[in-house]
Parts: structure tokens; C-alpha cells; sequence
């Protein structure tokens, strides 16, 4: 019996390991909007982001506002990146805000609204602008 001891340390230890391996990406999931957050109402201050270009090509910022904003005036998904790196579709109250957003391309505002989040994908709705 004794002979089995070391092997069986050994697959605890790897135990140990594998758990650790995943202690950063449990650490890094908790940077997104949890599942208990989802439904809550919340103000994310972020740049605005034309979803096209900046998931096509990564383009965001003051260089690429005049794009963003062709982008965002002609209908394409408006979205909006928090300091912390979360990414958020941007909606009215069953209506898009894109008209309102046309120009804020690149630029940094605050945003009111309800947090809804499924299958990683995070929605604003019932967005209200209140700093722009
Ligand atoms: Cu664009």
C-alpha cells in the first residue's frame, strides 16, 4: 500500500496544479458583467465604438471618429468600451440609438441603462446618454 503513496501525491499535486492554472481565468471572468449583474441597472463610462470596424480591424479612437461615426449614422451596431475592456451593444428602449450617437464616435461618455448580458455578449438597453 505503501508504494502507492507517492503516485497518489503526485496526482494531487497535479490536482493542485490544474486548479491554479485556472485561477486567472476565473480572475479574469470576473472582470465581465457577472450573471447576477445581468438585469440590473447600471453607468458604464466608455468610448463609443462603431462595432464594424472596431471588431473587423480593432479601429476605435479620435483617428477613426469620422469612420464611427459614417459607421454608427448609417445604422451599423453602436457600441460602447468601458476603462475596464468591457464591450457593450448599445440600444434605446426597443429602438436604436444610433441618431443620438452619430457623432460621439471615439469620443468618451457616460451611459445609463439596463445590463442584460447572454452567451458573452453584453446589451445596454434603455440607454439613456448622461454625460457627452
Ligand atoms: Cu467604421
Amino acid at each position: 500500500m505503501n508504494s502507492f503513496r507517492p503516485l497518489a501525491r503526485f496526482f494531487s499535486l497535479l490536482t493542485a496544479g490544474a486548479a491554479l492554472a485556472f485561477l486567472p481565468l476565473a480572475a479574469r471572468a470576473g472582470d465581465a458583467p457577472s450573471a447576477a449583474q445581468s438585469g440590473s441597472h447600471v453607468t458604464v463610462t466608455g468610448e463609443v465604438l462603431d462595432m464594424a470596424c472596431y471588431l473587423d480591424h480593432g479601429a476605435h479612437g479620435a483617428k477613426h471618429a469620422d469612420c464611427a461615426n459614417k459607421c454608427i449614422s448609417s445604422g451599423l451596431p453602436v457600441g460602447l468600451k468601458s476603462a475596464d475592456g468591457t464591450v457593450y451593444l448599445l440600444i434605446g428602449e426597443h429602438k436604436p440609438i444610433n441618431d443620438e450617437l452619430a457623432n460621439s464616435g471615439g469620443k468618451t461618455i457616460t451611459v445609463e441603462g439596463k445590463l442584460v448580458s447572454r452567451d458573452g455578449i453584453n446589451l445596454l438597453e434603455n440607454v439613456e446618454v448622461s454625460k457627452s
